[in-house]
């Protein structure tokens, strides 16, 4: 089941994940498509969100609306879907409750909760069966995109999972996550593993039906310690970048560009650079010339990583905040993958995304 597609006029991103010296740095914005734009809510329309992951039809018009709105100034589009339709796979209701987020309303609460064995107990060929309204929606995207710009496929990491499955929901304070790590670690690492084996399943499918490059968000990662990122989501992640290639070989396809973001782990980022990912995502906490200082001669190529805040600044800020970026990555031609730290947020103007677009393409093209 492999599928003919158009061939790629710009594979930019795809050249710059690779180590390859490129003209100037590709750029693609997490949750580009999303609240910020007049169009998603139309298009949207009183829909549910999961309805609309679900039907390949407006999910592939949803991932297309950034790509036509700022054409010619994205590099790189991301199919839409949610990180927590794995969980959902895994047998677990998740609701999205508008302007609040995620509601698990039956969340795992112990290693005794009945539901924690069945999780366990899936098979992760079978959790990846039911995530077929993804394929579909990526090899409908691909179509659609007719080679513009490669298409990324994505999952949730382990860790940041394993957080919205006995949260519940969003967090402040993860008091039950941190219940499970420190009263049941093993426990703990045996649902990691499971969601690890379904990650891999699921990375592998969404390549065969068109991805063309994945990414891993591991969103709650600064949530850990140095010791217990290291226990907690660093192996997880490591399994996921090892195990996908050789799926994809099994399955007679090629490997592609993988993508880390582990949002808040820069004390673990000499680490990361050796986790086995062509490419770690970094959060606006760390200044770029210090997390190249720390990447040293290792060929990792680096994503991010301005403020999202900054897109509700002056023109001034945007520029100022682009420039600094740009020097701090050295220039673009090689190694960094422009974005922005965090998935862009609700209420910027999409006309400022547009100019710290055109910024970067301008200070990276020079
Ligand atoms: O363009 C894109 O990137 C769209 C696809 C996409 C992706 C990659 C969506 C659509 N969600 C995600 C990933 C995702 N979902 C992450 C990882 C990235 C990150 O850290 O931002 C996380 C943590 C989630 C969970 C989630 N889904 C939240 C966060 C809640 C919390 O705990 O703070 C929320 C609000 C959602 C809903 C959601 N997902 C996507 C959209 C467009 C929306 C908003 C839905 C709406 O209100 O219309």
């Amino acid at each position: 089941m492999t599928h003919e597609f158009e061939p790629l006029t710009n594979d930019l991103i795809l050249r710059t994940a690779r180590g390859e010296d490129v003209e100037r740095a590709p750029i693609w914005i997490m949750r580009q498509a999303g609240r910020y734009l007049p169009e998603y809510h139309e298009a949207k329309g009183n829909r549910d969100f999961f309805e609309c992951c679900r039907d390949p039809e407006v999910a592939s018009t949803l991932t297309l609306q950034p790509i036509e709105r700022f054409a010619g100034l994205l590099d790189a589009s991301i199919i839409f879907s949610d990180i927590l339709v794995v969980p959902q796979a895994l047998g677990m209701a998740v609701e999205m409750v508008d302007k609040k987020g995620p509601h698990f309303p039956d969340p795992l609460r112990s290693p005794d909760d009945g539901q924690y064995a069945r999780v366990l107990g899936r098979d992760a060929a079978a959790a990846a069966d039911e995530l077929d309204y993804v394929y579909r929606a990526i090899t409908l995207t691909r179509r659609k995109l007719r080679g513009r710009v490669p298409l990324i496929g994505f999952c949730g990491a382990p860790w940041t999972l394993f957080c919205y499955m006995v949260e519940g929901g969003g967090t402040k304070f993860f008091i039950e996550s941190k219940k499970w790590v420190y009263r049941h670690p093993d426990a703990t690492k045996a649902l990691l593993q499971k969601i690890a084996e379904v990650c891999v399943e699921y990375l592998a499918r969404q390549v065969r039906a068109g991805a063309q490059l994945i990414q891993v968000f591991d969103s709650w990662a600064g949530e850990l310690s140095p010791s217990t990122f290291k226990h907690f989501s660093e192996p997880y992640l490591a399994y996921i970048s090892k195990n996908l290639p050789e799926r994809l070989r099994e399955l007679g396809l090629d490997p592609v560009p993988m993508i880390v973001f582990p949002k808040g782990a820069n004390y673990a980022l000499d680490s990361i650079c050796d986790l086995g990912y062509d490419v770690v995502g970094l959060d606006w906490l760390i200044e770029p010339a210090k997390a190249v200082e720390i990447r040293g001669v290792r060929r990792v190529v680096f994503q991010g990583n301005a403020d999202p805040g900054v897109l509700y600044g002056s023109r001034d800020a945007i520029s100022e905040t682009v420039k600094e970026m740009v020097q701090g990555f050295g220039g673009g031609k090689k190694g960094w993958i422009a974005n922005l730290g965090h998935g862009i947020t609700p209420q910027v103007n999409p006309e400022d995304l547009r100019f710290y677009l055109q910024e970067i393409q301008r200070l990276t093209a020079k």
